[in-house]
């Protein structure tokens, strides 16, 4: 079965690569709804986008979420991406931890990449409803960093809406100054474990990332399908 990776970011098709052999990209720009959550965002964009492909169709909606600032960018991480820059976002984000100064941390910006996958096939598909709490949904759980989930998407139940499956991946993290020169995005001023994302390859960021966690949970669930 053809699969299309729905997105204008070949970073993500990269990525994506190391855990589907079937999936061919299609640069599509998909609406993105305003939403709080990914969920919601990847929800929309994966019927948008089988729609449009008319195959089998994923996106992926991925952010930034900083806890000193409470979860932002978030969702809104392409437009802050695009208006602020990476750079400034780092600066921004170890400028609230600064600012708390509340002398509990040792002004760590603590930070989770978040990704959300949705597929859709436009066939119903038994639901594995495992509701993902909606503090969760915002990032704000950092606990829920090592593993990736699959749900159903809570619009399943009206009637004429073609079904998503979403699966979902995070990694926790801090914000440093800009090293690395691989990845793509926020991935220079994003460390695990004492590497910046832009310091490791495709497999190693893999390994660990949001992306690499929502992924392994599809393809998981798509090799049964
Ligand atoms: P599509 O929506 O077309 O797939 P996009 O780059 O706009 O591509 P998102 O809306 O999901 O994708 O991206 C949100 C922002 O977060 C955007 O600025 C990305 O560069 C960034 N981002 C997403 N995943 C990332 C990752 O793994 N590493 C670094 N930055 C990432
Ligand atoms: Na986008």
């Amino acid at each position: 079965m053809t699969l299309r990776y729905v997105t204008t970011n070949p970073g993500k098709v990269r990525e994506a690569e190391e855990y589907l052999d079937a999936v061919t990209a299609l640069d599509y720009d998909y609406t993105e709804v305003q939403a709080p959550d990914l969920e919601t965002v990847a929800a929309h964009g994966a019927r948008e986008a089988f729609a449009h492909a008319d195959e089998p169709a994923i996106v992926d909606d991925a952010g930034l979420f900083v806890e000193p600032l409470d979860g932002f960018p978030g969702p809104y991480s392409s437009y802050v991406e695009d208006t602020l820059g990476v750079g400034l976002t780092g600066q921004v984000a170890r400028a609230a931890v600064a600012d708390r100064d509340d002398g509990e941390d040792d002004a760590v910006a603590r930070a989770a990449f978040r990704c959300v996958i949705g597929y859709c096939d436009g066939e119903d598909f038994a639901a594995t409803p495992d509701p993902v709490d909606r503090g969760e949904r915002r990032g704000q759980d950092l606990s829920a960093a090592d593993r990736g989930t699959a749900t159903t998407d809570d619009q399943v139940a009206d009637e004429g809406v073609a079904p998503v499956k979403l699966f979902g991946g995070a990694v926790p993290g801090r914000i440093v100054d800009p090293r690395g020169e691989g990845g793509f995005g926020f991935d220079p001023i994003f460390e695990h474990d004492g590497t910046t994302f832009a310091e490791m390859d495709a497999t190693e960021k893999n390994a660990v990332s949001h992306r690499g966690r929502a992924l392994a949970a599809f393809a998981d669930w798509f090799a049964e399908r």
